[in-house]
């Protein structure tokens, strides 16, 4: 695709290059960066993401939206001043990035803000942490993430330790088979919990390496649309203590209930609860699993240009 200079899409020099010659690529998000890890934490995973990736021979592409530009392949610095809190940076879903651009707003995208603009540019793979998934209470709220119905629509391949237990776990894995997005695990058949290896959730499709991975989801281009989501648990070594992470959840929902915060509000205060009850341990395993997602990521982004 030839972008010209005054186009609201901005490819960094590197990721143009990498498409250019077939290279492996993962497009890496910016609202775990910028709204949902603590500083300095957060500049720390980012980096850490894109090292893992290199590591694996292929090629990161931070993805954002900045000075009314959607960028492919963020510098350091850029995402430095994406993520300065004097200059806060909206959250940006799929929907909200072409208004973002036409405003001049700085954002950080989303799951799904990333890989549709990931899949604009030509990127296949993305890594996070976890996906958005469909909220406890949204039988009545409706409140679910658009993360699930852009990756029905959306043909990439997401790399993610499933969603955060203060989801909905079960109507988030119903929505993506409504949704035709299929989950498959990375050396399990239990769908990861996020911050606990395994949520208690079966899944019906593993693969072990990351050449089996690309040549799944090769084939399941073949026959659908849609994206798809290779569920990543955290290492057994690695993950929250199953007992502490019962107790933590069982605290941040005490502590909503009982300041009655609703609405938007509601994410953050668990999480922040969660974190504090746990002593910050919940945000080293965040940190850890990122990490892990955006480097077999790697592997696999490697694995799609070699078949190529
Ligand atoms: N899950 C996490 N950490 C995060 C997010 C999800 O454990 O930071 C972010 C991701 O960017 C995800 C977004 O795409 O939240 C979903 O937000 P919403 O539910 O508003 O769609
Ligand atoms: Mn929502």
């Amino acid at each position: 695709m030839v972008i010209s200079s005054n186009s609201p899409l901005r490819i960094s020099d590197e990721v143009q290059t990498a498409l250019d010659e077939g290279q492996g690529i993962v497009a890496l998000e910016t609202t775990i960066v910028v709204h949902g890890l603590p500083r300095p934490m957060n500049l720390e995973v980012a980096a850490a993401c894109e090292q893992a990736v290199r590591r694996q021979g292929s090629v990161p592409a931070t993805i954002g939206v900045l000075d009314g530009k959607a960028v492919v392949g963020l510098s350091v610095a850029e995402v430095e001043r994406l993520a300065d809190p004097e200059r806060p940076a909206v959250k940006l879903s799929a929907r909200d990035v072409g208004l973002a651009v036409a405003q001049s707003r700085d954002g950080a995208t989303t799951v799904a803000g990333t890989i549709a603009l990931a899949h604009v540019a030509g990127i296949s793979v993305m890594a996070t942490g976890g996906l958005g998934g469909v909220h406890r209470e949204a039988s009545v709220t409706f409140d679910e993430s658009a993360d699930l119905t852009c990756l029905a629509r959306t043909p990439v391949l997401v790399v993610a330790s499933g969603v955060k237990s203060i989801l909905d776990i079960p109507a988030t894995l119903e929505r993506l088979d409504t949704l035709g997005v299929p989950v498959l695990g990375y050396r399990t058949l239990a769908f990861p919990g996020f911050y606990v290896h395994d949520s208690g959730e079966p899944m019906q499709w593993r693969s072990d390496d990351a050449v089996a991975v690309a040549k799944g989801f090769l084939a399941h281009r073949l026959f659908s649309s849609t994206g798809m989501l290779l569920a990543n648990p955290v290492g057994l070594d690695k993950q929250l203590d199953p007992e502490l992470h019962e107790r933590a959840l069982a605290h941040a929902f005490s502590v909503v209930e009982k300041n009655g915060i609703t609405g938007r509000d509601v994410t953050p205060a668990l999480l922040s609860a969660f974190s504090e009850f746990t002593s910050g341990a919940s945000v080293i395993v965040n940190r850890d699993l990122v990490v892990a997602n955006a480097s077999l990521a790697g592997e696999i982004a490697n694995a799609l240009a070699a078949s190529a």
